[in-house]
C-alpha cells in the first residue's frame, strides 16, 4: 500500500490527489492528514523540507514534491517504467531544490524592513534547510553528475553566497568534502557570482 501524506488545502497535494483519482489509484494509496504547520513527526521523517505532499512507496522509499510524485504516478501506466535509481535522483533534486527555495525566501524576507519580517517563518525556513543538509549528508555517496547533484551544488553554493555565518559545513565533513570537488569543475567556476 502506498501511503500520501497530504494536508487538505494544500493545492500541490491537491494535484497529486486528483492524478491518483485519475489513473485509478485511489485503492492503492492510503491518504493520511499530515498538517505541515504542526510539523508531525511522520512527515519531518518522510520529508526534511517539512512539507506535503510526500508519497511512500512500497519499498519504505519516500518521494516528493508534487512533481516528482506526479511524474511517478503517470509513469505507473507506461509499458518500460524508469527504475527506482531514477526516482530517487529526481527525489533529491526536489529535496536541494526545497534548499534553493528556503534560501533564497531567507534572502527576500531579510530585504523587508524589520517590522515586516516574520521571526515564524525565517525559523522554518532555517529548520527546513538544517534537516535537509543533513539528509544530504546521509546521501552524499549518490551523488554524481546528474541533476540532483548540481541542484545540491547550486545550493550550497547560494548558502555560501547569502548565508556565510550559517557555516552549513559544521558537522556535514562528507557533503563539505563533495562540494569542494564538485565546485572546482569548469561548469561551476563558469557560473559563480561574486555579488
Ligand atoms: N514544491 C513543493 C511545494 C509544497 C508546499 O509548499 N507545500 C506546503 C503546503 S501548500 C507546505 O507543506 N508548507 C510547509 C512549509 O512551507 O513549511 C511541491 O510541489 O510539493
Amino acid at each position: 500500500m502506498l501511503t500520501l501524506w497530504y494536508s487538505p488545502t494544500s493545492p500541490y497535494a491537491r494535484k497529486v490527489r486528483v492524478l491518483i483519482r485519475e489513473c485509478g489509484l485511489r485503492e492503492r494509496v492510503n491518504e493520511q492528514v499530515a498538517l505541515p504547520l504542526d510539523d508531525p513527526a511522520v512527515l519531518l521523517a518522510a520529508n526534511p523540507l517539512g512539507k506535503v505532499p510526500a508519497l511512500r512507496l512500497d519499498d519504505g522509499t519516500v518521494l516528493y514534491d508534487s512533481r516528482v510524485i506526479c511524474a511517478w504516478l503517470a509513469a505507473q501506466g507506461a509499458a518500460v517504467s524508469p527504475d527506482s535509481a531514477y526516482w530517487q535522483t529526481q527525489r533529491r533534486a526536489a529535496l536541494a531544490e526545497g534548499v534553493i527555495d528556503a534560501s533564497v525566501a531567507l534572502v527576500m524576507e531579510g530585504r523587508r524592513p524589520s517590522p515586516q519580517r516574520s521571526d515564524y517563518w525565517i525559523g522554518r525556513w532555517r529548520s527546513a534547510i538544517v534537516r535537509s543538509l543533513d539528509a544530504l549528508e546521509g546521501e552524499v555517496a549518490a551523488l554524481h553528475e546528474q541533476i540532483d547533484a548540481i541542484a545540491s551544488a547550486a545550493a550550497l553554493g547560494h548558502l555560501d553566497l547569502r548565508h556565510p555565518d550559517r557555516n552549513w559545513r559544521d558537522g556535514r565533513p562528507a557533503l563539505a568534502a563533495w562540494y569542494a570537488l564538485f565546485a572546482q569543475r569548469p561548469s561551476m567556476r563558469d557560473t559563480e557570482a561574486t555579488g
